[in-house]
């Protein structure tokens, strides 16, 4: 092996220094894997930010700051992820893939404003707003929107495949899902509130996306009834699980490996599963989680083994 790349160190890292599930041999695999897909994402990603010369130039580097900015691109690898599984190819399933990232990337500028969640930190380099301002953040996150759907409704060659990622796309983000988890997620800090109001929060602002991305990349692929209902329910699963590590990495995460500042959570009055359940609670759900993620995998066989070790991943991940 040779030196390895600084997503897969970190993944590394994460899988020797913890009681992994995974073994080093698959870690290795899953770590080039990972690296491979993350750098097809981000080529594709560069070639939707060339925009013309109407776009002002001061908003077109806004928008390739934040989109470019070392993501770890797990949603579209979701995308590409099911499109596989479902017998597909990366090329049918690259739009939507990368429509994805262009709604979580908006989501992350606009949440990171000081009317939302005011972090100065994002993927480790300085929010949006920071390194440019307040309003040329704002109109960055706007324009990934359309841009977003843009790419669903011009490059999914099938008309009915990219009617169906439309509608998945845009219901994931909408009122009832992205938006309307952010809103209550704002609303009820501070407030004394239970693990199933805490489940709904999570369930829409984080879950939607990425079970939308795996149901994208199904349709993708002309995936049958079966295949979408395993998929929403790894989906389902993995998104609280990516949750709840993310509390977890929020107590006990180190900033330089994460990205953004460490204890925010907590600073903002947000709820967390530790603090609501406790750690060992919290790790314990977490690993549950990941496990019933993977039982809904076993009717595909075999070609579900990126998606499992991406469930482990999701768990054991420390960044
Ligand atoms: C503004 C409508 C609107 C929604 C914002 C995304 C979001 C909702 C809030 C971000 C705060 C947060 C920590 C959410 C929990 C999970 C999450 C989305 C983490 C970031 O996703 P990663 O780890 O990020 O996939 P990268 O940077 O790797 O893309």
């Amino acid at each position: 092996m040779g030196i390895p790349a600084p997503a897969f160190r970190r993944l590394y890292d994460a899988c020797i220094n913890s009681e992994s599930l995974m073994s080093i041999s698959e870690v290795e695999i899953f770590g080039t894997q990972l690296e491979t897909a993350r750098k097809l994402v981000d080529s594709n990603l560069e070639k939707y930010v060339q925009f013309d010369s109407d776009c002002p130039q001061l908003l077109a580097d806004a928008i390739a700051y934040s989109l470019m900015s070392g993501g770890k691109r797990l949603r579209p690898m979701l995308v590409l992820a099911a499109a596989t599984v479902c017998g597909g190819s990366l090329d049918e399933a690259m739009p939507a893939a990368c429509a994805v990232e262009m709604i979580h990337t908006y989501s992350l500028i606009h949440d990171d404003l000081p009317a939302m969640d005011d972090d100065d930190l994002r993927r480790g380099q300085p929010s949006c707003h920071i390194k440019f301002d307040e309003a040329t953040a704002i109109l960055a996150g706007d324009a990934l929107i359309p841009l977003a759907f843009e790419i669903l409704t011009r490059d999914i060659r099938s008309a009915g495949k990219a009617m169906q990622c439309i509608s998945e796309l845009s219901q994931a983000s909408g009122a009832c899902n992205l938006v309307g988890g952010q809103a209550d997620d704002l609303r009820l800090q501070n407030a004394d509130i239970d693990v199933p109001t805490l489940e709904a929060i999570h369930r829409r602002k984080t879950g939607a996306l990425f079970t939308a991305s795996l149901r994208m990349g199904c349709f993708c692929a002309g995936g049958t009834d079966a295949q979408l209902e395993s998929l929403t329910k790894y989906g389902q699963n993995l998104g609280l699980a990516f949750q709840v590590t993310d509390d977890l990495l929020d107590l006990f995460g180190e900033e330089a490996k994460i990205g953004k500042r460490v204890g925010k959570d907590t600073a903002l009055g947000k709820r967390t599963y530790p603090e609501l359940i406790g750690v060992e609670p919290s790790r314990h759900l977490a690993s549950e989680l990941r496990d019933r993620a993977i039982e809904s995998m076993h009717s595909f066989g075999d070609v579900a083994k990126d998606l499992i070790r991406f469930a482990n991943f999701v768990v054991e991940r420390n960044f």
